[in-house]
C-alpha cells in the first residue's frame, strides 16, 4: 500500500463530501451520485481496482475503499433527505388549495327501486309498531311448508315450483324459500306474542316469463295477539296502502280466497282510476288485485307451539317488485334484475336524496 494512494482516497472523499454538502438541487446531487457511484464513477473505479490486487493488498485497501463508498453513500442520502424536506417546505410555504374550486365529479351509483321500496315499507310499518324480521334463504321444508299447513302432498311442493337443494346424506333436501312465511314461523316459535313483524326479502320459484323471475322480492306481515280479528287486518292494510301510494282516496276491498296457511283467506283489491290516460292507484275507476291475506290458520298457530284458543292473528303477503312497478311506473319485471346501468340511472334513486314519504302514517 502506498501512502500516495491513501492520500488520493482521502482527497477524493473530502472533495466528494464537500461537493455533496454544497449541492443546491436534487438534480445536482444526482449528477454527483453518478460521478461517484455510477458505472464510470470515481468510487466505482476504485472498487474495480480491488479485483487486480494481491490478497495482502486487498486486506489493507478493501476496508479503505469500502469505507469511502459507505461515507459517500451516507452523505448522498443525508443530503437527499435534506433537499427533499427543503423542497416540501418551500411548496408548503407557497402553494395553497383553492377551496372555492368545484369538486371533481365522482361517479355515483343509485339505489335500486326494490331497495327503495323495501326502505319505504319498513318505514311505514315501523310507524305502526312493526319490527323487521329476517331469516335464511335456504330453508328446511318444515319451516317453508309443513308448519304452514302444507303437507307433503301439497301441489306447491311439486318440483316445478320449488328449487330443491342437493340433500345431505340421510337428510331431507333443503329448499330455496318460496315465500318469506318461514320467517314468520321462526318468529312465532322463538318470540312471545304480541308479535308485529314484517318479513321482506328474496324468494325463489322455478318460473320465468314476462311477469315472473325465478328470484323476486316479497314482503309479508304478521300480527299475533289476543283478540285479533279481520277488522285489524283491513285497517292495517288500508293504512299501509294509503301511506305507500300517497293517496288518501285509495280504498280496498277483501274478496274470499284460499291459502293453506290462513282461514279465512282474502284477496285484497285496491281502487284505481285513470288520470291523463294513465292508471293510478286510488280513486273510484275500478279494482286491481294487489295482495293476499287472511287470519292465520289455527293449525299454523299450534304448529308454532301457541294455543289458537288464546292467540289469533292475521298475515299478508305482497310482491315488492310489483309494488315498485305500480308506484314508480315500470312495466317490465325482467328489467329489474338485468343490471342495465341506463335503466338503473333512470329508475334508481339518489343515495342521499331519496324522496321521503309525504305524510308517513299519522297517529
Ligand atoms: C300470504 C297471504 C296470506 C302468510 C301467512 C303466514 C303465517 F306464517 F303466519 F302463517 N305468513 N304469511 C300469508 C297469508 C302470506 O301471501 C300472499
Amino acid at each position: 500500500m502506498q501512502t500516495d494512494d491513501m492520500t488520493d482516497i482521502a482527497t477524493l472523499q473530502s472533495e466528494l463530501t464537500k461537493g455533496i454538502e454544497a449541492a443546491e438541487t436534487l438534480d445536482a446531487l444526482e449528477a454527483l451520485r453518478i460521478s461517484a457511484l455510477g458505472k464510470q464513477g470515481s468510487v466505482s473505479g476504485l472498487l474495480k481496482t480491488m479485483g487486480a490486487m494481491s490478497p495482502d493488498e486487498r486486506q489493507v485497501q478493501g476496508p479503505i475503499i469500502n469505507g469511502l463508498r459507505e461515507t459517500v453513500t451516507a452523505a448522498l442520502a443525508a443530503k437527499k433527505a435534506a433537499l427533499e424536506t427543503a423542497v416540501l417546505n418551500q411548496r408548503l410555504a407557497t402553494e395553497r388549495h383553492d377551496m372555492t374550486l368545484p369538486a371533481p365529479e365522482t361517479p355515483r351509483g343509485t339505489v335500486h327501486p326494490v331497495s327503495q321500496v323495501m326502505d319505504e315499507l319498513a318505514e311505514i310499518f315501523a310507524d305502526m309498531g312493526f319490527a323487521v324480521a329476517e331469516g335464511p334463504e335456504i330453508e328446511d321444508q318444515w319451516h317453508n311448508f309443513t308448519a304452514l299447513n302444507m303437507p307433503e302432498t301439497h301441489p306447491a311442493r311439486a318440483m316445478h315450483d320449488t328449487f330443491y337443494m342437493a340433500a345431505a346424506d340421510g337428510e331431507e333436501a333443503k329448499v330455496l324459500r318460496t315465500h318469506t312465511s318461514p320467517v314468520q314461523i321462526r318468529t312465532m316459535t322463538s318470540q312471545e306474542p304480541p308479535i308485529r313483524i314484517i318479513a321482506p326479502g328474496r324468494v325463489y320459484r322455478s318460473d320465468s316469463d314476462a311477469t315472473h323471475t325465478p328470484m323476486f322480492h316479497q314482503i309479508e306481515g304478521l300480527v299475533i295477539d289476543k283478540g285479533i280479528h279481520l277488522g285489524h287486518l283491513k285497517w292495517t292494510l288500508e293504512t299501509f296502502l294509503k301511506a305507500f301510494f300517497e293517496r288518501d282516496d285509495l280504498t280496498i276491498r277483501l274478496r274470499p280466497s284460499y291459502f293453506p296457511f290462513t282461514e279465512p283467506s282474502a284477496e285484497v283489491d285496491v281502487s284505481f282510476s285513470v288520470e291523463n290516460g294513465k292508471r293510478v292507484l286510488g280513486g273510484t275507476g275500478g279494482w286491481m288485485e294487489l295482495l293476499g291475506s287472511g287470519m292465520v290458520h289455527p293449525k299454523v298457530i299450534s304448529a308454532c307451539g301457541l294455543d289458537p284458543d288464546v292467540y289469533q292473528g292475521f298475515a299478508f303477503g305482497v310482491g315488492v317488485d310489483r309494488l315498485a312497478m305500480l308506484k314508480y311506473g315500470m312495466d317490465d319485471l325482467r328489467a329489474f334484475f338485468d343490471g342495465d346501468l341506463r335503466w338503473l340511472k333512470h329508475y334508481g334513486f339518489g343515495a342521499l336524496d331519496v324522496p321521503t314519504l309525504s305524510g308517513g302514517v299519522g297517529a
